[in-house]
């Protein structure tokens, strides 16, 4: 029974820092964040500068998307984090749009938006005679107002540039401790513990699995 408390200590000592969880390959540093209320990581790419497409390109490529703000908390966690971070543009590229049917607007998921925070008089709620309506097709959560959404121009037209930062969203790697069914902490004779409250010092960890022969 005390290794595996033991091997649940070790567990927890490895992932002392949160965003160990986050995948692999992420650049670890204060622009990856953890969201306690979500299984996800956070990338925050707001020092770049790009359309939303290569933005969207961007996280993809490292197995994620452009972030998706499901409630008023994630979307204060965001703004918050940006604060930290001394952002200090206009805005960061979210993974809302409407880019396949005009005035519809969807997560990069496919999901349709259960909750929004768009500004005034943006989005949905521009009105029929926004002339902009159809070049606004992209999402932008405008830290210069209070972190309200607005739609923009997803790329830049002529001299228009449109190259804001952007928020990649990953799912973290689960703590699940059925991983640990196949793994066993093998001492040696000298490191056997006399007792259960006497930890193992330098017991190797010994993994099987059922690929090996
Ligand atoms: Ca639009």
């Amino acid at each position: 029974m005390f290794i595996r408390v033991e091997l649940n200590e070790k567990l927890l000592k490895a992932t002392s820092d949160i965003t160990d969880l986050c995948p692999y390959n992420l650049q670890r540093g204060p622009q990856l964040r953890v969201f306690e209320h979500s299984d996800s990581c956070y990338e925050f790419m707001s020092h770049r500068h790009d359309s939303w497409y290569n933005a969207q390109k961007d996280c993809l490529s490292k197995g994620g998307h452009l972030v998706v703000i499901n409630n008023i908390e994630e979307e204060n966690f965001i703004m918050s984090v940006l604060g930290s971070l001394n952002f200090g543009g206009l805005g960061v590229w979210i993974g809302l749009n409407d880019i396949a049917e005009e005035g519809v607007f969807k997560w990069i998921t496919g999901t349709s938006p259960q909750f929004t925070y768009w500004g005034a008089r943006q989005g949905p709620n521009a009105g029929a005679l926004h002339v902009a309506h159809g070049i606004e097709d992209c999402v932008l959560l405008k830290f210069s107002d209070s972190g309200h959404w607005h739609d923009y121009p997803c790329e830049s037209i002529a001299l228009l540039l449109e190259n804001y930062g952007w928020i990649c969203q990953y799912s973290m790697a689960s703590l699940s401790l059925s991983g640990l069914a196949t793994t066993s902490v093998v001492p040696t004779t000298s490191d056997v513990p006399t007792s259960p409250g006497e930890s193992i010092t330098s017991g190797e960890l010994t993994t099987t699995s059922q690929t090996e022969t």
